[in-house]
């Protein structure tokens, strides 16, 4: 068995959860943050066998589409004492998923 994790954008989890579900694959979702942009994204965990993982790595693709650039503000503090608050634009790609599997030592519910 696999726990896969699903790192998605707010925008597209409540798709990726409904088209999860209606395959029937159980998912939990996690209010995370991303470290780098600090803003909410989900975590989505879905226990599976070995030969569904690629199904629903196919069905977040699916929902989450393709990556794209934006450009953000990004904070920066500067100067000799380091008092200069500024920001400066970064571009950086989101979108799509970040996808993690991992082996399940032991399962059960009781
Ligand atoms: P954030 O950490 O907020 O990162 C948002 C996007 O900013 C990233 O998109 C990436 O394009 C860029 N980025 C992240 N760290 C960067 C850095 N140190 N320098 C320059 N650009 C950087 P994604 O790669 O699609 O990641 C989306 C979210 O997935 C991340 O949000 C984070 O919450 C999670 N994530 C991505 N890779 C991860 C990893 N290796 N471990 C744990 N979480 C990860």
């Amino acid at each position: 068995m696999k726990l896969v994790y699903a790192i998605v954008r707010k925008d597209n989890e409540d798709e990726v959860m409904n088209e999860l579900t209606v395959h029937r694959f159980s998912v939990t979702k996690l209010a995370t943050t991303g470290g780098f942009l600090r803003k909410g994204n989900s975590t989505l965990m879905i226990g599976v066998e070995d030969d569904k993982v690629k199904q629903v790595i196919d069905i977040i693709k699916h929902e989450c589409g393709e990556r794209q650039k934006i450009t953000v503000n990004m904070p920066y503090v500067s100067g000799p004492a380091m008092v200069n608050y500024s920001t400066m634009p970064m571009t950086v790609e989101v979108g799509g998923a970040t996808i993690f599997v991992v082996d399940v030592e032991h399962f059960e519910k009781i």
